[in-house]
């Protein structure tokens, strides 16, 4: 079973290449999105070292001067995606791109590319890419989070990779609507609506499109007013993660100012997530920084904090509580939203779904904390979704069903590098 599975991702990943970049799946997304392309260079990495260097270095072509790498490089127009590089009117020479980030797990892929990869290339690829992601990184903390209370933000919720999660529906709510015009969404095309966001997400989706592009995307604007600004325990935690593993980088390569700069980061970030703790709920939740309100939700980001380093048992004992209470409540661990929540969806892409990458990150995090149980259990967990239902983009945790697209390249790629 598992050979053949491991062929299957394989050969996924190689008719996902359009030559250098991955699509994550044919017709539902046909560009090269952020986090997708560090994926799936871990899956490249398990046999093409070279092809998965090239992903991350074609990821950071879409580069912009101030150091933001988009969400979505659009090299070439493709209709069977709404919205496409006219909608968000970016105006980056070099190649077209969305006008927000992803969640920066790239560092951290570089960082075990590098492990991996010791020959004289693989060094001199590191010294290239270093400045790139130390710039994007200064960008997260400069712009996410511009009055340094060390947490970070989301200006859309594209931009934390988990788009329609019930906790940004409050602060969503308040964007006004109101001046979208008219608009036709692809990917109700290609998937069952019962598995995506609803209009009324996409009318606020496009809304705040709608304030960047009006806004030339300025970061500085973006942070001042944007209708919607919510610190992300995901973007926080994966931020703090990468900033040790760019930290361990800078001291590889003797960039001394470099790792200064990185260490006031991680301190920062380390008392920062205390404005994410939810006393009440004993969990890490978001934090609405426009209208000032801490979340309630508990979403498969809250058990991120092990993946970042954080090591305080008053932290970490109730986060394996939360663990162990949804793990019996689900026959696939981990569910994007707490099913004990009103607003768990099993089937509803960031409201209930399991989604492998996720497993991933949560299971490194519990992995290092010497928690190998609960990293285990993530691990048969993700290995049974994919023998029961292929590469499929996400999966139900009750019924283990697959949903959204199918042969998707991040759990093809997760399946090679940590599954299997
Ligand atoms: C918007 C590509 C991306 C992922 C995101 C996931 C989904 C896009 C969409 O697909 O988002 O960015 O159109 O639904 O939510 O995490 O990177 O796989």
């Amino acid at each position: 079973m598992s050979a053949q599975l491991d062929n299957q991702a394989i050969s996924i990943l190689k008719e996902n290449d359009l030559g250098g970049y991955t699509i994550p799946t044919k017709g539902l997304y046909p560009y090269q999105w952020n986090w997708d392309s560090a994926f799936v260079a871990l899956g490249f990495a398990t046999f093409n070292m070279d092809r998965a260097w090239e992903e991350i270095e074609l990821l950071f072509e879409g580069q912009w001067d101030d150091g933001m790498v988009p969400h979505i490089i659009f090299r070439k127009d493709d209709p069977s995606y709404f919205p496409g590089p006219s909608v968000w009117g970016t105006t980056n020479p070099k190649i077209p791109t969305s006008g927000h980030s992803q969640p920066p797990v790239a560092a951290t892929v570089v960082r075990r590319l590098f492990e991996q990869d010791t020959s004289a290339a693989g060094k001199e690829k590191i010294k290239s890419l270093f400045p790139k992601l130390l710039a994007w990184h200064r960008w997260y903390h400069t712009y996410r989070d511009p009055e340094g209370h060390g947490v970070i933000a989301i200006m859309h919720p594209w931009e934390s990779g988990r788009d329609n999660l019930p906790d940004w529906d409050n602060a969503a709510s308040y964007v006004d609507i109101s001046d979208i015009g008219e608009y036709t969404r692809k990917d109700t095309s290609h998937v069952n609506p019962e598995m995506r966001p609803k209009k009324i997400d996409y009318d606020r989706y496009l809304a705040i499109v709608k304030f960047g592009r009006d806004n030339n995307w300025d970061p500085k604007i973006v942070a001042e007013q944007c209708p919607f600004f919510v610190a992300d325990p995901g973007n926080t935690f994966i931020l703090l993660r990468a900033d040790r593993d760019l930290l361990a980088m800078a001291e590889a390569l003797g960039e001394t100012e470099a790792a200064e700069e990185l260490k006031g980061w991680i301190a920062l970030t380390e008392k920062g997530i205390a404005k994410l703790w939810n006393e009440e709920k004993q969990a890490f939740c978001t934090y609405d920084l426009r209208n000032d309100v801490l979340g309630t939700g508990i979403s498969s980001a809250s058990f991120l904090a092990p993946y970042a380093g954080i090591r305080e048992e008053k932290y970490i004992n109730p986060t394996r509580e939360h663990f162990d209470r949804i793990a019996a409540k689900v026959n696939y661990t981990m569910p994007s939203y707490d099913p004990d929540h009103p607003l768990f969806e099993s089937m509803r892409y960031w409201r209930g779904p399991v989604w492998g990458i996720i497993n991933y990150l949560i299971a490194t995090g519990f992995a290092e904390l010497g928690d190998a149980a609960r990293a285990e259990r993530l691990r048969t967990d993700t290995v049974a979704l994919i023998e029961k239902s292929d590469f499929a983009e996400y999966f139900d945790p009750i019924t283990g069903e697959g949903a959204g697209g199918n042969s998707f390249s991040w759990t093809s790629a997760i399946w090679l590098t940590w599954a299997t």
